[in-house]
């Protein structure tokens, strides 16, 4: 039988980040990709691939999101960037038309080291009407201080009570993502679970980042969901497809590679 998984996100033309990311991502797990487009990131050759952001009308997100769910049943959403107070606004709307098996939010607040789209009223915005209705949510360490109100996350400790703390919120599951900011030769995911924390670890492949990385780990667990995956192993799986596309990444005339989902079967092979 055929999965589906639906994402909420931006378009980043390059194939770097969002949308893109996602549905490459179904796609490499098995799962039939839908999705909804929010906004269009078109990165600037002319100013030092600066992020230009146009939002898209808050009627048409609401009708993109109407066909989808009316054209099949899907019980299995990701929502990625969201970036303005009325997008947010339709999205939480829209989401509460139906009952769903999982949401999984990667709450972007920040893009590869330069915050985009925070205005202050989006970050209240997500957490007050979109963090709620999550089931499962990816922050970093920056989106984890933030949503957790925490000032230091240093510790695997922190980041498992960073997790705690954002469950208090809403969502049942909470991975706090370390990625290359948290100290030490490791790349640390902790999940906490409503009762225990689970720490994922994997070699960090250098101390770049790497485009793409938090949209991949996020679409995949949503991915593994959609399937019926359980989530301690819907996070095994993704993590181990993340590090994949990260040490198969490729290079462009960006200063930062963008992960390759690919690697992943490729590696497999
Ligand atoms: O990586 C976060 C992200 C999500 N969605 C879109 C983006 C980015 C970062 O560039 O452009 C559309």
């Amino acid at each position: 039988m055929v999965a589906y998984a639906f994402t909420i996100a931006g378009s980043e033309a390059t194939g770097a980040a969002g949308f893109q990311t996602d549905l490459k991502t179904f796609h490499e797990l098995g799962v039939f990709g839908m999705g909804a487009l929010t906004c269009i990131v078109s990165i600037d050759p002319k100013n030092e691939w600066f992020h230009r952001f146009s939002p898209i009308a808050p009627d048409v997100i609401h009708d993109q999101i109407e066909s989808a769910l009316a054209a099949r049943d899907i019980d299995t959403v990701k929502i990625g960037m969201l970036g303005t107070p009325e997008t947010i606004e339709t999205v939480s709307k829209a989401l509460k038309s139906q009952t769903w098996r999982n949401i999984v939010l990667d709450p972007v607040l920040i893009c590869k080291g330069g915050e985009m789209g925070t205005a202050r009223d989006v970050d209240v915005a997500l957490a007050e009407k979109i963090l709620p209705q999550a089931t499962v949510v990816t922050p970093n360490l920056f989106e984890a201080r933030t949503l957790a109100g925490m000032e230091k996350l240093e510790k695997v400790s922190d980041l498992a009570e960073a997790g705690r703390r954002i469950s208090e919120k809403g969502p049942r599951y909470v991975l706090v993502k370390g990625g290359v900011d948290l100290e030490g030769p490791e790349a640390i995911d902790v999940l906490w679970d409503g009762e225990n924390a689970t720490i994922y670890a994997e070699p960090k492949i250098g101390q770049e980042r790497v485009s793409g990385a938090g949209c991949t780990l996020a679409a995949a667990i949503t991915a593994e969901l959609a399937k019926g995956t359980e989530i301690h192993e819907a996070v095994h799986t993704a993590k181990r497809l993340v590090t994949a596309s990260i040490e198969g990444r490729v290079t462009a005339n960006t200063p930062f590679d963008c992960v390759w989902q690919g690697a992943y079967s490729e590696r497999k092979k």
